[in-house]
């Protein structure tokens, strides 16, 4: 009995919590609307986007922490005198530029997003681990073959050489965050079964870990194939990484082609004047 009364308790407690988070997020959200209505520097005529900027503010100002909730469509036109129609729209926008994400059944949240330096040159699986997140693979090939031209060019690898290639889905949680191709000669992974879930800790066992490596990024958007992979829209933002990793000698170890989800990374760098 008195389980089911602490029990009791606590999911009551969690509900009252909740409701003041609720109702708080709301009187901000409210006040900030309110701001924007009256405030000359910022006029905007229609409302689903004075309230689309509204959210983004108290977002970007940490009013509202990654990962929460939003109160309900409901709530929302309620406390903001505003139709129902209106705050879906302002709230569509938002979850397609990838500030919210909706799940289904459970709500509207503010997006949560992994910041990844770029000047460090590390492996998903460190990424993940780094912030808490358990990283995970799902392989759709594991093969060795014959370079093709392309990658022979992107490898300075001669016509012929045989490479490993990886085709995988890379999970945070199980959360699909990012789809890649790796390409690695051979002649440094002769298997590619070695490579449980990261290929650069089967590198370091082989004494081959990259040490230098070139990254170009390019902004696409996803298509039909890569959205359904990574469980999002088709046609939503995506960053296109294409790495090619040196071993001490110059040689080329890795040359991958990665897909990350533009709705959740942030990929940051920092600048110094010389
Ligand atoms: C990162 C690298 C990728 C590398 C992989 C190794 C970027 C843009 N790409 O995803 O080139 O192959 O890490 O990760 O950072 P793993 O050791 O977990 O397999």
């Amino acid at each position: 009995t008195l389980a089911v009364v602490s029990a009791w308790r606590i999911s009551g407690l969690r509900q009252v919590v909740r409701y003041w988070y609720c109702s708080w997020m709301e009187t901000a959200l409210a006040n900030e609307y309110r701001r924007i209505c009256h405030d000359p520097a910022t006029h905007q005529p229609l409302a689903y986007l004075r309230l689309r900027r509204a959210i983004r503010n108290i977002v970007e100002h940490r009013d509202i922490e990654p990962g929460q909730a939003l109160p309900s469509e409901r709530d929302l036109s309620h406390a903001l005198k505003l139709s129902r129609v209106t705050v879906r729209k302002a709230i569509a926008g938002l979850v397609e530029e990838g500030l919210l994400t909706q799940r289904h059944g459970a709500g509207t949240f503010i997006a949560e997003r992994i910041v990844k330096p770029m000047s460090r040159l590390t492996s998903f699986t460190e990424d993940l681990r780094e912030r808490g997140l358990r990283p995970r693979s799902e392989f759709f090939e594991r093969v060795v073959g014959e370079v093709t031209p392309e990658e022979a060019m992107a490898m300075n690898l001669s016509p012929g050489t045989l490479v490993a290639r990886l085709h995988r889905v890379r999970y945070g949680q199980d959360e699909p965050l990012a789809i890649e191709r790796s390409v690695v000669p051979a002649s440094v992974l002769p298997d590619p079964m070695l490579v449980h879930d990261s290929l650069y800790e089967a590198l370091e066992k082989l004494g081959c870990r990259p040490r230098r490596a070139l990254q170009r990024l390019r902004a696409g958007s996803l298509n039909v194939q890569q959205a359904r992979l990574l469980h999002v829209a088709v046609g939503s933002a995506g960053l296109n990484i294409e790495r090619r990793s040196f071993l001490d000698d110059g040689r080329v170890v890795e040359f991958t082609t990665s897909w990350y989800r533009g709705d959740i990374y942030d990929f940051v760098a920092e600048l110094h004047t010389d």
